[in-house]
């Protein structure tokens, strides 16, 4: 997966298909509610692996069952593909961890 920097354009597009997400700068942030501070923490864990798999990283924020995620890539100095796919799996693993 690439690490330059997206487009304005790309941004847009790819944020179309991530509703929770607002752009903040060069970075782009969601905040969201689980259950319960354990399934909080099974998120974070996954995310976790995956951040590690694509050797990119998230800002975590963890407050009780609230969940804040940055992304953005810092080598490149904003916004690339690796952040919006991770973006992605972030969704994915919120919808579907108990
Ligand atoms: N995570 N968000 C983010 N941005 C990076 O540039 C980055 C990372 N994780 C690891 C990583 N870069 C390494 O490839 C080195 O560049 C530090």
């Amino acid at each position: 997966m690439s690490r330059d920097r997206l487009t304005e354009d790309q941004i847009t597009a790819g944020l179309a298909d991530l509703p929770d997400w607002q752009r903040e700068g060069d970075s782009i942030a969601r905040t969201a509610e689980t259950a319960s501070f354990p399934t909080a923490i099974r998120v974070v864990d996954a995310v976790a692996a995956e951040a590690e798999r694509l050797d990119h990283h998230p800002d975590i924020d963890i407050r009780w069952r609230t969940l804040r995620f940055v992304l953005s890539t810092h080598s490149a100095g904003g916004l690339t593909p690796l952040d919006l796919q991770l973006a992605g799996f972030i969704d994915r693993t919120l919808a579907t961890t108990t």
